[in-house]
């Protein structure tokens, strides 16, 4: 009884943190080439009735054995819950101490926030978080209250050993898998479904391979990174 009970504590102190997240966060509305032209609260940029595009961030973690760190998002989550992800994601926000609108500076601020928040990863620095480029997608299936429309910052992070990772806030993350690209995969031809659709969007346009073959090679991957928006 009492292992139901704390699960159920924890369930509804997620909830209700998660929910608190909806209206204090003010996420950075841009147009569809990445100009700021205002803010919406986490809730009005997701709702499915006002939806807003907005900046986000992807970081694309890796162990030092090449194998990239996947999270389940925890149950809680409004938006996607209990589905595999890449290492970290979120939104760079107005308002915060440390500016989080200027582009790609104010994104890896925003990342390196979350990564000690979601995964309580400490002792990264801002020149380890490698930024690739900016996609623009939306993720809005018809039955889905919850939705995402963003352009997304992807950040490359190496040389993360998964002993750094190994105890991650429960509000945000539910599990932690370390996959090897084939692994990875093999894994979502098998069980699509278990994914989220912007993981899906960077293996199905090919980047995140692209990336993993050169994950060695900072001037490779440096070449690799661009302006665009895709
Ligand atoms: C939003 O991530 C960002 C992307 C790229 C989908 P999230 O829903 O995990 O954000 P948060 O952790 O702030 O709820
Ligand atoms: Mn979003």
């Amino acid at each position: 009884v009492s292992r139901i009970a704390g699960s159920l504590s924890r369930q509804m102190r997620s909830s209700t943190a998660q929910e608190a997240y909806l209206d204090a966060d003010n996420c950075i509305v841009v147009d569809e080439h990445d100009r700021v032209v205002g803010g919406a609260t986490k809730r009005v940029a997701h709702h499915r009735s006002s939806m807003q595009l907005h900046r986000a961030f992807s970081v694309f973690g890796f162990t030092p054995d090449r194998e990239l760190i996947l999270q389940k998002r925890s149950a809680t989550k409004v938006t996607f819950p209990s589905l595999w992800t890449n290492t970290c994601c979120s939104h760079p926000l107005m308002g915060m101490t440390r500016d989080e609108t200027e582009g790609v500076g104010g994104v890896i601020r925003a990342a390196m926030r979350k990564l000690g928040h979601e995964l309580n990863l400490d002792g990264v620095s801002e020149e380890q978080l490698l930024f690739m480029g900016r996609y623009l997608y939306k993720a809005a299936p018809p039955e889905l209250e919850w939705i995402e429309h963003e352009l997304d910052y992807a950040l490359i992070l190496r040389g993360i050993d998964r002993t750094r990772v190994a105890r991650p806030n429960e509000d945000e993350v539910e599990q932690i898998r370390c996959v090897s690209e084939r692994e990875l995969m093999a894994w979502i031809k098998e069980e699509p479904a278990s994914f989220t659709p912007w993981l899906r969007h960077f293996v199905e346009i090919g980047v995140l391979s692209k990336w993993w073959k050169h994950l060695e090679d900072e001037k490779r991957l440096r070449e690799l990174s661009s302006d665009e928006i895709v």
